[in-house]
């Protein structure tokens, strides 16, 4: 069987740092290169961080840092809160000597698309402003986009306002690009993301797995549940990229419906909404995007597992 050739577009976090464990080393999936955005903490940060954890897990992938803004408007705060000072606070890593590829994010995307012999899934877990930029800079790329599979959004309820979850109203227009640029976008919003709930228990059982990978996860998810715990009053945190690479390795464990979405732009209180027509009420609009509404919880942490297994 062909693997899946994909992107991780990403802004180590934690759980983007899951999400990179998973997607390096799985036989159906071939990971081409890490592209880093600006999201849950600065360029910088977010760059250092994903080269750490390729560094930590032995992943030998080209790493190039993209956009330190949104396209249009500013930044919003950074997330310290949820992922520490570093983003990625917990680990322990050592002295980092892995390089950075000297490709800018958005030039890497384009050529890695579109010198592959078979189509790409760009695969976004931060804001969208390296994959929207790509998108405009060279439309070409579409025709060889498999899918997108992004972490964002909420046909719901958001947690940055109301409407909007953070990826999406960090950089709305980014956003917009991606939804209206004709390729399925499939959508792991708040409401499948929730169902991800990552308990002590889980912790617990990941630890048994005495190989980097399990040490790594279990670094990373005692600081994420104890921030967790400290802002929100949630026991277990939910861990939102992940459900990106699992849906690639097996789409069975999420159920997805699909239906067109529309991103809110013109900047009043829903700017940032994921505005999905969940009862198909305007069926003159496109069914541009599956949007994923029900986690299999059990063989979700199977895949998590079964992923940091590859490690021994
Ligand atoms: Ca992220």
């Amino acid at each position: 069987m062909d693997k899946r050739k994909i992107i991780l577009d990403c802004d180590p976090g934690h759980d983007d740092a899951v999400a990179i464990m998973m997607a390096a080393r799985h036989p159906k999936l071939e990971l081409l290169g890490i592209t880093t955005v600006n999201g849950n903490q600065t360029l910088e940060k977010t760059t250092r961080n994903a080269l750490n954890v390729c560094q930590y897990l032995g992943i030998d992938v080209p790493v190039c840092k993209g956009m330190d803004r949104p396209m249009v408007r500013p930044a919003l705060p950074v997330e310290e809160r949820v992922h520490g000072e570093s983003g990625l606070d917990g680990p322990v890593f050592p002295p980092l000597t892995k390089q950075l590829d000297p490709r800018h994010a958005v030039d890497f995307i384009i050529e890695t698309v579109l010198a592959s012999d078979t189509n790409v899934t760009l695969v976004p877990t931060g804001p969208l402003s390296n994959i929207g930029m790509a998108i405009r800079k060279e439309p070409k790329i579409l025709e060889k986009i498999d899918e997108i599979v992004l972490m964002g959004g909420a046909y719901q309820h958001g947690n940055v306002t109301p409407a909007a979850e953070f990826n999406i109203i960090d950089d709305a227009e980014a956003a917009y690009v991606v939804f209206t640029c004709g390729r399925p976008v499939v959508m792991m919003g708040l409401d499948l993301t929730r169902q991800a709930l990552c308990y002590p228990s889980v912790v617990e059982r990941m630890s048994k797995n005495d190989n980097p990978a399990g040490k790594l996860f279990t670094d990373l998810m005692k600081f994420f549940c104890m921030t967790q715990k400290k802002t929100f009053g949630w026991e277990g945190g939910p861990l939102h990229d992940p459900t990106c690479v699992a849906y690639l390795i097996d789409p069975t464990c999420i159920e997805t419906k699909e239906m067109y979405t529309e991103i809110d732009i013109t900047g009043g209180p829903s700017h940032g909404r994921t505005n999905c027509d969940f009862f198909n009420l305007m069926t003159d609009k496109p069914r541009n995007s599956k949007v994923c509404v029900k986690l299999d919880v059990e063989k979700f942490w199977n895949i998590v597992e079964e992923c940091i297994k590859l490690y021994n």
